[in-house]
């Protein structure tokens, strides 16, 4: 019988006691009906001469219809250790191992749900209680997990230890150099002035070799219009058969030369097109609208004129201008002189021509030291001028050296910055992560994460790489996880992006990647660096 005697001597038991009695179990120093917790035990104490009141008050009840097997309170809270109520709770205690909490309804359904067995107390279940065994196995297991919780934090304390130190070295670093580029800027600066100053005097020096070769070229125009005017000349002295100053459609027609279709007969039209769609021509008109459309013809035909267009046409050309060149040699119809005449010169003329350009591409690959504007073979520079543009070009090349300097610098402080910009957790512990780069394969992939960078997937077949993302920020104030994103944009779809969950590991390595969905990457990743236990971490088991 439960009493106030028996719940203050139940206080003093050490011992574990199984008492049956009216329902009610002395398991512990604390008295309490069976399927109550510790920590509910004083919620059920006898008081008001042997009542009960429901625990959500509502009703009262005798002592003895606790755990009597029927449901007498709304709440369930009279039958804690019996199936009767449907919303009842039945708690074990699993002395040794963890405490449990079950629907009553449970509750000698033949099925073992507490180690201790004493859900299954009035079943023919034979439950072994396992309680002390698994408690061996969890405080195992616990002892493990504190062990690595403890290396971890050791490992994390060294990692941030490390990227503080890298922070530091990198200040330090930064400091040095602003220091540099402050000198490697005036020394940039003297070594521009003096180039400034060495390729005035150098083009001072060149400009009168410019001059000189600009006055070459214009001389050499002049002297090429001139003879051109000559050769039109005769040419329209020589069709000019009437000897009338003017050049007429019928004169042309005896020409055939201008036979341009090959039927044996120069047209009308054929003559006309020669005289620029005039009927006839005097001299001006003839050089400046005529000469020009008749002498590439006669050149084409003549095989000496080659058109950089058309390979295939060219040789052609070449073939039939040997033809006709055979068949116009003294086959003027009007009987005046062959063009033999005409040709030859061209031919010499054209030689002449060809020797000079090579001439003058052998000047252009040859010529160093000179000046390199004309197609013209070039001066050859004096001593003087060629030390000036030695002088120049060594002025030119210090300063490239100098402004090099500079920008490697600048550079490097940059990259410098960006590290020192980046948030490495609460204290530096991922510093030491930032410029590794981790895989990981599976089947058709090998993924890539270089934290703080960029995350890549790489076909295992050889295909190009796919950037995932590239490093954004932490997804959390816990740094638990990261994110990278704007990765290459998915076919009709959004740019790839990836979120890396971070766990607690005595090494650095991606576990696992997966799509949950199309181009969203998840990649789970252990490091020392989320090892961040604290020292009284442990859950508490009170009633063990
Ligand atoms: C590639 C890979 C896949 C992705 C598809 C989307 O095959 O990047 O991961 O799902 O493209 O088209």
């Amino acid at each position: 019988m439960w009493s106030r005697r028996g719940e203050e001597s139940g206080w003093l038991l050490l011992l574990m006691l199984a008492v049956f009695s009216c329902g009610i179990v002395v398991l512990t120093e604390l008295p309490r009906p069976r399927g109550v917790s510790i920590s509910r035990a004083s919620l059920y104490r006898v008081d008001n001469g042997g009542k009960f009141v429901c625990l959500d008050g509502r009703k009262t009840i005798q002592w003895e219809q606790v755990n009597d097997d029927y449901c007498d309170c709304e709440d369930g809270s009279d039958e804690p250790g019996t199936a009767a109520c449907p919303n009842g709770v039945f708690h074990c205690t699993n002395a040794g191992y963890k405490p449990l909490n079950l629907p009553s309804s449970r509750v000698n359904d033949g099925i073992c749900d507490c180690c201790d067995a004493s859900d299954e107390y009035g079943s023919r279940t034979n439950c072994i209680n396992s309680c002390s065994e698994l408690g061996k196995e969890d405080r195992l297991r616990e002892k493990q997990r504190a062990e690595m919780a403890k290396m971890g934090n050791q490992l994390r304390s060294e990692m941030s230890q490390r990227g503080k130190a890298m922070k530091e070295e990198q200040r330090i670093r930064f400091a040095e150099l602003e220091r540099s580029r402050g000198e490697a800027e005036a020394l940039r600066q003297e070594k521009g002035a003096i180039k400034d100053e060495a390729e005035a005097i150098e083009n001072a020096a060149l400009k009168v070799y410019r001059d000189r070769e600009e006055e070459a070229r214009r001389a050499k125009q002049e002297a090429d219009a001139m003879s051109n005017r000559d050769e039109a000349e005769e040419t329209f002295l020589k069709y000019d058969s009437n000897q009338n100053q003017v050049l007429e459609i019928a004169e042309l027609q005896t020409r055939i030369v201008f036979d341009r279709n090959r039927d044996g007969s120069v047209t009308e039209d054929e003559a006309r097109f020669f005289l620029d769609d005039h009927e006839q021509v005097d001299f001006e008109t003839f050089v400046t609208l005529c000469w020009p459309k008749i002498k590439p013809f006669l050149m084409l035909d003549s095989g000496l004129f080659k058109p950089p267009s058309d390979v295939e046409e060219l040789e052609r050309g070449t073939e039939e201008a040997d033809l006709h060149t055979e068949q116009d040699d003294g086959y003027d119809l009007d009987g005046s002189e062959p063009t033999q005449h005409y040709q030859e010169e061209e031919i010499a003329e054209n030689e002449q021509e060809e020797e000079e350009d090579d001439e003058g591409l052998e000047e252009q690959e040859v010529g160093e030291g000179q000046v390199d504007t004309a197609e013209e073979p070039k001066e050859e520079y004096d001593p003087e001028t060629k030390e000036l543009i030695r002088m120049a070009n060594d002025a030119r090349n210090q300063y490239t050296e100098a402004d090099r300097h500079v920008r490697e610098i600048e550079q490097e402080m940059k990259n410098i910055e960006d590290l020192l910009n980046k948030d490495y957790g609460k204290d530096e512990e991922y510093a030491p992560l930032n410029g590794e780069c981790l895989n990981l394969e599976d089947r058709e992939y090998v993924y890539k994460l270089c934290p703080f960078d960029k995350a890549i997937q790489q076909p295992k077949n050889g295909g190009p790489e796919t950037r995932l993302g590239t490093w954004e920020n932490w997804a959390n104030g816990e740094y638990t996880a990261m994110k990278y994103t704007n990765g290459a944009t998915c076919w009709n779809g959004p740019a790839r992006s990836a979120f890396v969950h971070l766990e607690c590991g005595l090494d650095t390595r991606i576990l696992s990647v997966s799509e949950p969905n199309r181009c969203e990457y998840e990649y789970r990743m252990q490091t020392p660096a989320a090892c961040f236990f604290k020292e009284d971490g442990n859950k508490e088991h009170d009633e063990l």
